[in-house]
């Protein structure tokens, strides 16, 4: 599927622009809060959780109570209202992550939903005629299309900005494993948007979720919902209805949730149901103070709102696990991009002095990831640190260092995983 369009860091700014002299709308909020939320991101705040939290081995059901799918603590670790995947519990999985492993980001709590009694409402002033409302059935009646994507937290490696690089950040302290990879089935949200009328002066799309509003910080969000820009609503996007063959789990989106390959985790809103057409650019929290990058850095008001995932790599390993001295094993992991396809990965077991190709098991794909493998024999007993980086089809290969932004979004630097060799 074609790339993000060039136009559209220039049509960001443009969007801004328009806010600053008035022509953009807020969507749902007050002008004055969402400059409130503006400032604030721009300050680093504490560091939230950021220390591991203890294993939990011993406790047979972690559960969380806005989560509807038991939580094992073998595949994964809570933080807050969320559940971070093990990255060491996905070594037995395929290019497809189970929906029992997915890991779940809700800003509050699942909702419930009765399909039956669902429908998707598309209006707005983008629209050449009034609002359409489209049932579940409907929906699943219309050409379907199935893609391979993952979805990836926009602050997954947050806590490395911390605990690698000494930086305070806020929000939750994801290791690498806020990011899954499953076969989405639904309808293109391009043929949604024609059959209700999408208008040819349509300028943003914005879905919003069914679950609670928002209340951060005596302030209340509203719903959540992010508005996409129309090129990339009528390009690759999907409301999809089913993951890995089934319908969506409750926790995922169920009934109907959007897929937006590449994009940021922010950007596929579960429980969709209402979507506005603007004829205008669109402003909420989470195009504003939220999913930009603040600091030194970035020009005051933020970065342009965040659109593709980055460049990352994980071993499928335990931090902390333990090898037999002169022990053949095979370390295995993963590489994804949001931007050129993973094109390869050098892994070191030595700190980062020597490094060596490893084996890929996947074609890289935009938006996917790539299994990989080398093989080790560990030399020497105690502490090690293994790394892996990738480089992708641009040249672009994983930094030292990440640039630092008081949220730490879109951690790319390669991470050290400590082991011992005993
Ligand atoms: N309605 C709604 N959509 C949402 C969210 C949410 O809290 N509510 N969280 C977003 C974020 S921040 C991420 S990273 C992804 C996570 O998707 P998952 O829980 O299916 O893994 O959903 C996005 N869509
Ligand atoms: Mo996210």
């Amino acid at each position: 599927m074609s790339s993000v369009p060039p136009a559209e860091t220039a049509y960001d700014a443009m969007r801004l622009r328009q806010w600053a002299r008035g022509r953009a709308r807020s969507a749902g909020l007050e002008r004055r809060d969402l400059l409130r939320l503006v400032a604030a991101a721009s300050v680093a705040g504490p560091l939230t959780a950021v220390a591991a939290s203890p294993a939990r081995a011993a406790e047979p059901a972690q559960s969380l109570p806005g989560v509807v799918k038991p939580l094992p603590a073998e595949y994964f670790t809570l933080r807050g209202t969320n559940a971070e995947t093990k990255f060491a519990a996905l070594r037995s999985t395929g290019m497809l992550t189970p929906a029992d492993r997915f890991f779940v980001r809700n800003h509050t709590a699942t909702p419930v939903l009765d399909a039956a009694a669902w429908k998707l409402t598309v209006w707005g002033d983008g629209l050449t005629g009034g609002p359409v409302d489209f049932s579940y059935d409907a929906l699943r009646a219309l050409p379907s299309v199935s893609r391979t994507a993952f979805v990836e937290c926009a602050g997954n490696g947050r806590s490395f900005y911390a605990s690698q690089q000494g930086q305070a950040v806020t929000g939750t302290a994801w290791t690498l494993g806020a990011i899954g990879t499953a076969r989405w089935r639904g309808v293109r949200l391009g043929e949604v948007l024609r059959r209700a009328g999408i208008g040819r002066h349509a300028v943003d799309v914005l879905p919003r979720g069914l679950d609670a509003e928002v209340v951060t910080d005596g302030v209340n969000l509203g719903r959540v919902r992010r508005p996409l820009p129309v090129a990339k609503a009528l390009d690759d996007v999907l409301l999809a209805y089913e993951m890995n063959g089934e319908p969506l789990p409750p926790d995922h989106g169920f009934p109907v949730r959007l897929i937006v390959p590449s994009w940021v985790g922010i950007a596929n809103i579960k429980w969709v149901g209402d979507i506005e057409v603007a004829a205008g650019p669109l402003l909420t929290p989470w195009n504003t103070g939220l999913y930009r990058l603040f600091g030194p850095q970035f020009p005051e008001g933020g970065s342009d709102p965040l659109t593709r995932q980055t460049l990352k790599s994980a071993f499928e390993l335990a931090p902390g696990a333990t090898f037999a001295v002169n022990g053949p094993v095979r370390l295995t992991g993963r590489s994804w991009s949001g931007g050129a396809p993973v094109r390869s990965v050098e892994v070191s077991t030595d700190g980062g002095a020597r490094w060596r190709r490893a084996r890929l098991h996947d074609v890289p794909r935009a938006g996917g990831w790539v299994r990989w493998s080398v093989d080790w024999v560990p030399g020497t007993a105690g502490p090690a640190v293994l790394l892996a980086r990738a480089t992708d089809r641009s040249g672009r290969t994983q930094p030292d260092v990440a640039v630092h932004n008081t949220q730490g979004y879109l951690f790319d630097a390669v991470v050290r995983h400590p082991v011992t060799v005993v």
